[in-house]
């Protein structure tokens, strides 16, 4: 298994289109609008990492670290523009791909090391940056190797250093291990991964549930999960905005899902597309994104209203998640022509 992670990507490509600021601090932010600089951080290069920048920190604090630091509003459009180009690397050199996130990817190849290493090369010939690959016999191995090797680097790990590394790692670094999960282990006397192993099978299962907790038993004895989710990224259309104040009163941000909503119609309107993919975004104020998605066996269009599924999935996010709401947006997705299609449905 290969995993392909951009180095520090939005600040990267800044750097990169903006050749006059290299080696200067370079954060990409996201500006709320309802101050000059309210907003947090959604990415720093390593220069800003140095002086205590990160992800997801308040854009105030940030500049209080980095006086003659460049702040950039994030170019979302621009950014998801270079992932299709990697994402278009990527899938013609491997046999089954998963793109997990805007700068990530998962995939399986008949020779991961060189093909990874091919992949490498072409990301940077044809975008000008720098990624880290990490080769492995899972998926979590990949994942952790590529983390480890950050930035630019490219790290294999056989059978033994997949476990040694995956075993000496604290529980709350494993996918799929939230902070509500690592504080119950913590309390099973559970710190590191290699701690799972003493543990009864039965106990795990009773206390997480049959699908973690036999996961986390697996997790434990060192079988880890190889598979891959193919899946293809198709043409969407999507609206994100702010909310006027952090809140998670259900009014307020309805109502600005239905102003989005509608918004994005408009773009379905005109490309005369259907879509069988609803998708809600929720921004949370530690600018971490969720999202709700509900698909339909039978394409919609844009005359058709989503209200009652819109309520519903943002009841559900809501019931979910203490956090105060900062971003909201609505997607379509699963896009279908329009014309010539009516018999089909
Ligand atoms: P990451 O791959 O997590 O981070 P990164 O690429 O900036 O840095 P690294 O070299 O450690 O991989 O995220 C990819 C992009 O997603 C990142 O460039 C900006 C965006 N992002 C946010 O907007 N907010 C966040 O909290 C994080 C973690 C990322
Ligand atoms: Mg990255
Ligand atoms: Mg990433």
């Amino acid at each position: 298994m290969l995993h392909i992670d951009m180095d520090y990507f939005f600040a990267q490509i800044e750097e990169i289109r903006n050749p006059e600021y290299k080696n200067k601090i370079i954060a990409v932010c996201i500006f709320s609008g309802r101050t000059e600089d309210s907003g947090v951080i959604s990415t720093v290069n390593y220069e800003g990492r140095n002086v205590g920048i990160k992800s997801g920190m308040p854009i105030v604090n940030a500049k209080k670290l980095a006086k003659s630091g460049i702040f950039l509003p994030a170019d979302h459009k621009y950014y998801e523009s270079i992932s299709q180009t990697i994402d278009g690397l990527i899938r013609s050199n491997c046999t089954k791909v998963e793109k997990s996130s805007i700068d990530e990817w998962y995939a399986l190849a008949e020779d991961e090391v060189e093909t990874g290493k091919r992949i490498k090369l072409e990301i940077l010939n044809s975008t000008n940056l720098t990624c880290t690959v990490g080769v492995a016999h899972s998926r979590l191995g990949a994942k952790m190797a590529s983390d480890k090797a950050k930035p630019n680097g490219f790290l294999i790990l056989g059978k033994e250093k997949e476990r040694n590394l995956i075993d000496n790692s604290p529980v709350e670094k494993i996918i799929g291990i939230g902070p509500k999960t690592k504080d119950e282990l913590n309390e099973l006397g559970v710190k590191t991964v290699s701690d799972l192993r003493g543990l009864n099978q039965f106990i795990l299962i009773e206390k997480f549930g049959k699908k973690t907790g036999a996961w986390l038993y697996n997790l434990g004895i060192g079988i880890y999960d190889s598979e891959i989710e193919e899946r293809i990224e198709k043409g969407e259309f999507s609206r994100i905005g702010s909310l006027k104040e952090n809140t998670r009163e259900k009014g307020k941000i309805l109502e600005k899902i239905v102003e989005l909503e509608r918004e994005a119609k408009e773009e379905l309107k005109y490309s005369k597309k259907f879509y069988k993919t609803l998708t809600l975004i929720f921004i949370t104020e530690d600018i971490k994104m969720h999202t709700k998605s509900r698909s339909f066996s039978k394409p919609r269009g844009e005359k058709e209203t989503n209200l009652d599924e819109i309520k519903k999935l943002m009841s559900e996010f809501l019931d979910n998640e203490r956090k105060e709401v900062r971003r909201v947006g609505v997607k379509f997705s699963g896009l279908v022509e329009m014309d010539g299609q009516t018999t089909l449905f």
